[in-house]
């Protein structure tokens, strides 16, 4: 049985709405966004900085949401929601699925920090307008993409799950402009999925 560790409002939502894609079987270690429970001894245990996602798989503990989606993807399916490696769609697949961690969540990360974890006395006004600027800049090439295209590579794909995820919190952070109407329609293609709307409600 896959175990998710797991916390609120955050990239574990990707894994939980890749299984619920997928129909695969798993518990859920629900724990509070909170250092009382991701930087105790027992998370700690798990991943060495106390961050989510988290899977175990018997004896395997892995983390980085992006490999997590890969090994459900590779080892507990055919290879659904992924074009195989002579698919045409399979090089932008990779493109799409990095740029989510590479590019995307970096600004994210700092928004956040910026606007909700750090009290605000703390918080830098001239480093939270860099990172919605940068992050702005970051999602137009998303947005062109999809102005042509329903998903990112070819069918719905992990790619969606990973960088569609990222543009889902960059909406809720108010960096998506009007503008990006593609973007915007495409994000509310994700938010009609049924799975995804479990993956940001657990
Ligand atoms: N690149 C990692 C990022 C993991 C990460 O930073 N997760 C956040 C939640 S979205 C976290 O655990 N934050 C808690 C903390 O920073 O203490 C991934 O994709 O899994």
């Amino acid at each position: 049985m896959l175990i998710l560790h797991h916390a609120p409002n955050s990239r574990a939502g990707r894994i939980v709405w890749l299984l619920e894609e997928l129909g695969l079987d798993y518990s859920l270690n629900a724990m509070k966004f909170h250092p009382s429970d991701l930087k105790s001894d027992a998370h700690r245990a798990r991943h060495p900085l106390g961050r989510i996602p988290v899977l175990e798989d018997g004896p395997l503990t892995l983390w980085e949401s992006g490999a997590i989606v890969e090994y459900i993807i590779e080892r507990h399916t055919d290879g659904q929601l992924k074009p195989k490696p002579d698919d045409s769609a399979y090089p932008k697949y990779l493109q799409w699925f990095h740029y989510c961690e590479g590019m995307v969540m970096p600004p994210v990360n700092t928004i956040v920090v910026q606007t909700v974890l750090l009290p605000p006395e703390r918080r830098n006004e001239e480093a939270l307008a860099q990172a919605q600027k940068l992050l702005t800049r970051a999602l137009a090439p998303v947005d062109e993409h999809l102005a042509t295209h329903d998903f990112l590579a070819g069918d719905f794909s992990g790619a969606d799950i990973m960088l569609g995820h990222a543009c889902f919190m960059s909406n809720r952070l108010e960096c998506v402009p009007e503008t990006y109407s593609a973007l915007k329609a495409y994000i509310a293609r994700l938010e009609a999925r049924p799975a995804f709307n479990k993956g940001i409600s657990t």
